[in-house]
């Protein structure tokens, strides 16, 4: 019986992982300290995640008024608190397990700073837009902790932030399509979990020590990512005596060109310079940018 389980497989060829990289510290935004997965020398694009930052900030640091343009930025509270605002005057403050999901699209200029006393942690995952998306109005999506769906099964707790996962569907709409799981298995525990075969995906450990892709692999700890081979799904068993968490992320690959100046994504440099020139001018989408400063901002000249 217990054997019949065992053999009992959900995926005909569970993907293999192919690449581990460790991410370290580094200061990036005001004062901010990120662990870049995504985005760093060694990993420039991983087709359509363009950065992935595991976050940690103390005030008075913090992500101080600067533009986007092209892709969408999500946002994934882990510890503390977050308020963003932006020049077309939304504004929100997210806190731990909350989520946004910012189309940044055609324009979006805005701050990202901490709302709380302590370390702020969190992920921040970009992804890029297809050539037809990267001009869309900017649209934000927002959901608190408490309506994040969460499925519990065999060991096994999952936060569908996007997709679906153990018969739960995350609300979400993604433009460019894309699975976000945030797993948590108590030891012994052992995952199957289905990947489109053509997507791009990846694992980013939180906590704990995990065994993925194949069962005789070594242990993956905290902060690294672990890009995975072709196949149909993910398998991975928690071996540990401690909880295990990672997110699981996948996406459709985009296939086209790609020209990146910091914060603006786009096709070609045609597009970067017009996109330069457009921030500077306040137009295509930069209008209400000219007479705008966040209030953190504000008060920073202090
Ligand atoms: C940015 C440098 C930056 N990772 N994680 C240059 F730091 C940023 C930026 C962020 C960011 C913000 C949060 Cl809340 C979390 C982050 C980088 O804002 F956009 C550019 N261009
Ligand atoms: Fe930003």
């Amino acid at each position: 019986m217990h054997d019949q389980k065992e053999s009992c497989n959900l995926l005909k060829e569970p993907r293999l992982v192919v690449r581990k990289f460790l991410a370290r510290p580094q200061h990036e935004g005001l004062g901010a300290i990120v662990r870049r997965s995504i985005g760093r020398f060694e990993l420039k694009y991983f087709d359509p995640f363009l950065v992935l930052d595991e976050f940690s900030v103390t005030a008075p640091a913090g992500f101080p008024d600067h533009p986007h343009r092209g892709f969408e930025t999500v946002t994934y509270m882990l510890q503390g608190s977050f308020t963003h605002e932006d020049c077309e005057g939304h504004k929100g403050t997210i806190g731990a397990g909350d989520l946004q999901w910012m189309t940044a699209g055609r324009g979006i200029v805005h701050s990202e700073m901490p709302a709380a006393e302590g370390t702020q942690k969190g992920l921040q995952l970009w992804i890029n837009l297809s050539s037809k998306h990267k001009m869309i109005e900017p649209r934000y999506q927002e959901i608190l902790s408490k309506d994040v769906a969460e499925a519990i099964k065999d060991g096994i707790k999952v936060r569908v932030i996007a997709g679906e996962a153990l018969g739960t569907k995350s609300p979400i709409y993604t433009r460019t399509p894309t699975m976000y799981l945030d797993f948590t298995l108590k030891p012994g525990a052992h995952l199957q979990q289905p990947i489109p075969i053509s997507w791009n995906a990846f694992i980013y450990v939180l906590e704990g020590e995990g065994i993925f892709g194949n069962t005789k692999s070594s242990p993956t700890a905290a902060h690294h990512l672990l890009l995975l081979g072709t196949g149909d799904g993910l398998e991975v068993w928690n071996k540990s005596s401690k909880p295990l968490r990672f997110i699981l992320v996948g996406g459709e690959p985009l296939g086209e060109p790609l020209v990146q100046f910091g914060p603006f994504v786009m096709n070609t440099q045609e597009e970067i310079d017009q996109t330069i020139d457009d921030f500077e001018n306040y137009v295509n989408g930069f209008e209400k940018a000219r007479h705008w400063r966040s209030e953190s901002n504000l008060s920073l000249d202090y």
